[in-house]
């Protein structure tokens, strides 16, 4: 059970979550189709990566559609707030789609910055076992979420042992690679690890949300919170990974990449102006 279950909402709270849950499935269909037209800018090996940014694309369209039309229902109008229902509204569906969504994302990491052989296969492993860990166990304990008991602060801590290891991984994977690099992809990999880091400690930081502010508005920053980790981890990331496959394929000669460069000076009008 969670705490959104718990309060009454008057109409800005319960208009914004409605929109947020919106923006959150209308930016993973504008996504889609971005990375799906893009898709060719990139050498052929590094396409993988955005089919599966289309894949994840895809599971959190439906995830966020179905977390906003349970919030609909709900919850319903009394003639002076939002009250409850007998359906129950529940974020366990985030915890499905990021069953999904963690380990092909990272996975496409591996892709773009050119792991191979049986680094790959290690990663790979490390990175489903680890990211699965992570999510069950998380899990369990927001089912305690109510009245905060001891399994939710321990299933908690188990899952944040397994999310440091992940962040490691995704550290040592990164700052492994930027050597192998071409000189343009090294910002945009850099980036990658801080936008990670920043975007995936928004996660605990919502599980965490009714122990720190245990509210209407509580609920409301949990669901922006929530919202902006999607948009950022997801689409964002994706968006980055897909510059850093344009620029190795670019240096690697594949020609559609150096053509699809839009940044690239080519002399007429522009350089001229100059
Ligand atoms: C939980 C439980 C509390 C402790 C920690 C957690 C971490 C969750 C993370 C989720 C990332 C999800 C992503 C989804 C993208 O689609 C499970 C909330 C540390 C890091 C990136």
């Amino acid at each position: 059970m969670n705490v959104e279950n718990l309060f009454g909402y008057n109409v800005i709270q319960y208009t914004l979550v409605s929109h947020v849950l919106t923006l959150g499935f209308a930016v993973m269909a504008a996504g889609l189709v971005y990375f799906l037209a893009t898709r060719g800018s990139a050498a052929p090996r590094y396409q993988l990566a955005s089919v599966l940014s289309a894949v994840v694309m895809v599971s959190a369209f439906f995830e966020l559609w179905v977390l906003s039309e349970r919030w609909r229902q709900a919850f319903t109008w009394n003639g002076t707030a939002y009250v409850q229902t007998d359906v129950l509204f529940s974020n366990g569906y985030r915890y499905m789609n990021w069953s999904i969504d963690v380990p092909v994302l990272l996975i496409q990491l591996l892709i773009v910055l050119g792991i191979t052989g049986r680094a790959f296969h290690l990663n790979w492993a490390m990175f489903v076992v680890g990211g699965l860990g992570m999510i069950y166990t998380g899990y369990a304990g927001q089912f305690y979420e109510v009245d905060r008991s001891a399994p939710y602060w321990i299933w908690g801590l188990v899952s944040t042992a397994f999310f440091l290891f992940l962040l490691v991984l995704v550290a040592r994977v990164i700052f492994g690679s930027l050597a192998r690099l071409p000189e343009s992809a090294r910002g945009p990999a850099r980036a990658v690890w801080w936008l990670v880091l920043v975007s995936w400690l928004l996660y605990p930081g919502a599980y965490l949300m009714p122990a720190m502010w245990d509210s209407a508005d509580g609920v409301v920053a949990r669901q922006i919170t929530y919202t902006v980790a999607d948009i950022t981890s997801k689409v964002i990331y994706g968006v980055l990974l897909s510059v850093i496959a344009r620029k190795v394929s670019a240096a690697e000669g594949y020609a559609p990449a150096v053509e699809d460069d839009v940044a690239r000076p080519r002399g007429g009008i522009t350089a001229a102006a100059r």
